[in-house]
C-alpha cells in the first residue's frame, strides 16, 4: 500500500477547502493516507467484534460517539486487537508498536485494528475525533506513540485539584490517548508529611474512583509517596512505606511512584533511596506480580544541581533494580528538554530518563497563568526517553491547553507544530468561544521575572506594531500604527467580555476569570492610553484644538488612566481572588502592558513640555505616598515586595541630612494593617534620635518605642505595640535637637 504522510493528507483537506477530518484528531497520527473524499458520518453502525466481551473503556468510548449500534445498519464497523480472527486480514497492517492500531475508513464502514487493547481504544478515540464535525474522510492510518509514558503529573504545591476535576482529566488524557496521570499533590498530607498514615475513608474513596475512572480512559493512575521529609533508613519506616504502599493496593492502585524531591538532609541519600525502591521492588511489585514498575523522583532531580560526576546519581543508577524509573525535569528545575541533556542523564541513570517537564506549572509564579503553546523540547528524543510528563497548574482546566500540546508532542514528535497544536487545543477546550480564547491566551504566556528564570515569549502578534509603537514614542508620526493598537485593545477587551460570559465551559471561565477582568481594564487602559496618544500620530499637533481644549483632554485622561491603574490594583489583592501563597492577577506583562505605559508616558513628557506641568507618568498603582521635610527623601520611590505585603523605599548611597524636626512621612489612601517595620541608617545608636508615630483612623497619632536589638546592631526596630495596629499613615520626625547625619539603608514595613 502506498502511503502518504499526514502533511499531504492536510495538503488534501486544504485544496478541497474542507475543514479536515484527521486534521480534527489529537495526537497528530503517525501516518496517513487519504483518498481526499469525504462523506457524512453514519448516525447508526452496525459493530462487529470477535470477543465475547468488550473491556469497559472500550464499551465507554463506543456509547459516547454519536452512531447508535444497530444491528441492522449498512454501515459497518468492524474492531479488534491483534489475534482476534474478525480483524485477521489487517494483521500485518497494525504496525508492530505497543498501543499501535490500523484504522481504514470508508462510505460502506470502518475497521480498526488495535496491537493490544489500548491500541483499539486509541484507534476509536481517533474515529470519534475524526467525526467531531459531522463527516468522515475515506482514508487509512497507521498510527502508533513515540514516547511509551505520556501525561501528566499532578505535582506542584498550592491547592490540589478537585475531584471533579481529576475525573474530567482523565476523561480528557483517555480522548487525547495519554496514558499516565500520576497523582502526588504536594498539599495532600496523605502523599507527603503524613505518608505513614492511611487516607481517611472518603478520601481513599475518591482515590479509588478516580482510579476507575483511569482504567475506563486506558490511563495508569500511579499514586506517589513523597517520604524524603522525615524518613528513618530503619526497618520500622520501611514497614511503615510497604503497608502503605498495601493499602493503596487494597484500592485498587497498581502503578506506584516514590518523591525524594526537595529535601535535604537524611532522606536526600542516593544508596538508601536506591535500597529502599529496591526493597519495595522486591517485597511489594514483585510479590504482586500485576503492577507497574516503579518510578522514583530523585532529590538532584535536575543537572544544574548535579555534578558531572555526581555520587548520588551514580548510586540511582548503579544501585537501581533494572526496570525501575527516573523521573528528570531537565537541565533546570523548569527548562525544555533538549537531546544533549537527555544523553548526560541517561548516561548516568543507567536507563531512559522519565521526564517530569515543569510546565504548565505555575506555582511559582501564581500571578501569571500559562495559557501560551508549548514549544522548545527537541523534536528528535523520543528514542531518549522512557515516559513524558507535565507538571500543570492548580488550575487544571486551563492546563489543558499546554496538556493537548503535550499529548500531541509525546505522541509523535518530529511532525510536532507547536503553533498548529497550541491554536487546535484552544479550539478543543472552548469551541464556541475559541477565537476569544485564543486571543485571551496569547497575552498570558510569559511567566514575568522568577527565580528559576524561565520565560515564554508571548503576545508575538505584536512584535511588528509595537516596532512601530516605538518609532513613534521616538518621534515618527504614526497614526495607522497607533490606530492598530487601539483595536488591539478593543480586542482584547471584546474576548473577555465574550469569555466573562460564556457558559459553555464554565470549568475554565472560573478559574481564568480574574484575569478576564484585569484584561478587561488592561484593555480600557490601552485604548484610553491610544486616545491621548493621538498628538503624537500626526505630523503638526492639531491647530484646532485649543490649548485649553487640550489641556483638558490630557488632564481628564491622565486621571482616568490613574482611575484605570487603581482598579487594577484593586483587582490584585481583592482578597477573593488571593491565591494559597502569593497574590496577583497579571497578564500581558511582557509586551503590551510596558508598550502602553512608554506609550503614556510619552504623552505626558510632551504634554509637561508644552504646558509647563508636572504630570506623573502613570505606572503601577502604589496606595502608598511618601512625602519628606528631608530634602534627599521626598522623591525616593516606593517599591511593594512579597505581593503587596511588604512596602520598601528605595535605598540612598549618599549621605542624608535630617535637620532638627525634619520628618519622612508615608500615608495610604486606605487603612492598613502593621505586621512589622525597622529601617537601617548605618548609625550605632540612632534609635532615639528619632520618633516614630502612627495615624489611627480617627487621626489621633500614636507613638511608637523605637529600638536596637543589640548595642552594635545597626538596624531599628519598633516595639510590640506596632504588630496588628491598624493606620493610615506614620511618620518619622528627628528629635535629636539638631541635625542628623545618616544613610538609608534600608527602609521596609510590612502590612497584612
Ligand atoms: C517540585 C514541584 C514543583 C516544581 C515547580 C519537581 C521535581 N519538584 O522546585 O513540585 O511544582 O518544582 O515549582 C519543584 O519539580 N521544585
Amino acid at each position: 500500500m502506498k502511503k502518504m504522510f499526514f502533511a499531504s493528507s492536510l495538503f488534501a483537506l486544504m485544496t478541497l477547502g474542507v475543514s479536515g477530518q484527521v486534521s480534527n484528531v489529537n495526537p497528530t497520527p503517525q501516518s496517513v493516507s487519504s483518498a481526499g473524499t469525504f462523506f457524512d458520518a453514519p448516525l447508526r453502525w452496525r459493530v462487529g467484534f470477535a470477543r465475547r466481551l468488550l473491556s469497559p473503556s472500550i464499551e465507554s468510548v463506543l456509547a459516547e460517539m454519536s452512531p447508535k449500534t444497530d444491528p441492522k445498519a449498512d454501515f459497518h464497523l468492524t474492531i479488534g486487537v491483534s489475534g482476534d480472527k474478525n480483524i485477521s486480514k489487517y494483521r500485518k497492517l497494525i504496525p508492530n508498536r505497543k498501543e499501535a492500531y490500523y484504522l481504514a475508513v470508508g462510505p460502506k464502514g470502518a475497521v480498526v485494528a488495535g496491537r493490544d487493547e489500548r491500541g483499539l481504544y486509541y484507534g476509536l478515540q481517533t474515529l470519534r475525533g475524526m467525526m467531531t464535525d459531522g463527516k468522515l474522510e475515506t482514508c487509512t492510518l497507521q498510527d502508533w506513540p513515540d514516547v511509551p509514558f505520556r501525561g501528566a503529573i499532578e505535582g506542584f504545591y498550592g491547592q490540589p485539584w478537585s475531584h471533579e476535576h481529576r475525573l474530567r482529566q482523565l476523561d480528557f488524557y483517555g480522548r487525547n490517548k495519554m496514558n499516565v496521570y500520576i497523582y502526588g499533590p504536594k498539599d495532600d498530607p496523605y502523599h507527603r508529611d503524613r505518608w505513614r498514615q492511611p487516607y481517611p475513608e472518603k478520601e481513599a474513596r475518591q482515590i479509588q474512583e478516580l482510579n476507575e475512572r483511569a482504567k475506563l480512559r486506558s490511563v495508569n493512575f500511579y499514586w506517589a509517596i513523597h517520604p524524603g521529609v522525615d524518613i528513618k533508613w530503619n526497618e520500622e519506616d520501611r514497614v511503615n512505606l510497604v503497608n502503605k504502599l498495601e493499602k493503596m493496593y487494597a484500592l485498587g492502585i497498581r502503578s506506584f511512584a516514590v518523591f525524594f524531591d526537595d529535601i535535604w538532609g537524611e532522606g536526600a541519600k542516593g544508596e538508601n533511596q536506591a535500597a529502599l525502591l529496591n526493597h519495595i521492588d522486591e517485597v511489594f511489585v514483585k510479590k504482586h506480580g500485576d503492577i507497574a514498575p516503579l518510578l522514583l523522583c530523585p532529590t538532584e532531580y535536575n543537572r544544574s544541581w548535579s555534578k558531572d560526576d555526581s555520587p548520588y546519581l551514580a548510586a540511582l543508577g548503579n544501585g537501581l533494580n533494572p526496570g525501575i524509573e527516573v523521573m528528570w525535569t531537565g537541565n533546570t528545575v523548569v527548562h525544555t528538554i533538549n537531546k544533549e541533556g537527555m544523553e548526560w542523564i541517561n548516561r548516568r541513570i543507567k536507563r531512559k530518563g522519565y521526564i517530569w517537564f515543569n510546565f504548565p506549572v505555575n506555582d511559582f509564579v501564581r500571578d501569571h497563568l500559562l495559557l501560551g503553546p508549548t514549544y522548545g523540547n527537541d523534536l528528535d528524543i523520543a528514542g531518549d526517553l522512557s515516559g513524558f510528563v507535565s507538571n500543570p497548574m492548580q488550575y487544571a482546566e486551563s492546563s489543558k491547553i499546554a496538556l493537548y500540546s503535550i499529548a500531541d508532542y509525546t505522541w509523535n514528535m518530529k511532525r510536532y507544530d507547536w503553533e498548529r497544536s497550541w491554536h487546535r487545543a484552544i479550539a478543543d477546550l472552548l469551541p464556541s468561544d475559541s477565537v476569544a480564547l485564543k486571543t485571551f491566551a496569547a497575552y498570558n504566556e510569559d511567566l514575568g521575572p522568577n527565580g528559576h528564570r524561565f520565560r515564554r515569549d508571548e503576545s508575538r502578534h505584536l512584535k511588528p506594531l509595537l516596532e512601530r509603537i516605538d518609532k513613534l514614542i521616538a518621534g515618527q508620526p504614526d497614526a495607522k500604527a497607533l490606530a492598530a493598537l487601539g483595536e488591539e485593545c478593543d480586542r482584547l477587551e471584546e474576548a473577555c467580555d465574550l469569555l466573562l460570559v460564556n457558559n459553555e465551559n464554565p470549568w475554565l471561565i472560573n478559574e481564568i476569570r480574574p484575569w478576564l477582568v484585569q484584561g478587561k481594564l488592561i484593555a480600557q487602559y490601552g485604548r484610553l492610553v491610544c486616545n491621548a496618544a493621538q498628538p503624537l500620530a500626526v505630523q503638526a499637533p492639531s491647530a484646532d484644538e485649543d490649548r485649553d481644549a487640550q489641556r483638558l483632554r490630557f488632564e481628564r485622561a491622565h486621571r482616568q488612566a490613574r482611575a484605570l491603574r487603581r482598579q487594577m490594583y484593586e483587582n490584585e489583592v481583592d482578597q477573593r481572588q488571593l491565591h494559597v501563597y502569593q497574590t496577583g492577577t497579571k497578564l500581558a506583562t511582557l509586551r503590551l502592558m510596558p508598550a502602553l505605559d512608554r506609550l503614556f508616558a510619552k504623552v505626558t513628557e510632551q504634554h509637561n513640555a508644552a504646558f509647563a506641568t508636572n504630570f506623573e507618568p502613570i505606572s503601577a498603582y502604589m496606595p502608598f505616598t511618601l512625602t519628606a521635610t528631608v530634602e534627599q527623601l521626598a522623591n525616593q520611590p516606593l517599591t511593594m515586595h512579597d505581593y503587596g505585603k511588604q512596602i520598601k523605599i528605595t535605598p540612598s548611597h549618599e549621605v542624608i541630612k535630617w535637620a532638627p524636626g525634619t520628618q519622612l512621612s508615608v500615608k495610604s489612601d486606605r487603612p492598613f494593617v502593621f505586621t512589622g517595620l525597622d529601617f537601617n541608617f548605618g548609625v550605632q545608636g540612632i534609635a532615639n534620635k528619632f520618633k516614630l508615630e502612627c495615624q489611627l483612623e480617627d487621626g489621633t497619632w500614636k507613638e511608637i518605642s523605637l529600638l536596637h536589638k543589640k548595642k552594635d546592631d545597626l538596624v531599628v526596630h519598633t516595639g510590640n505595640e506596632l504588630g496588628g495596629l491598624k493606620a493610615t499613615a506614620f511618620r518619622l520626625t528627628n528629635i535629636a535637637g539638631e541635625e542628623v547625619q545618616c544613610y538609608l539603608r534600608h527602609f521596609k514595613f510590612s502590612k497584612q
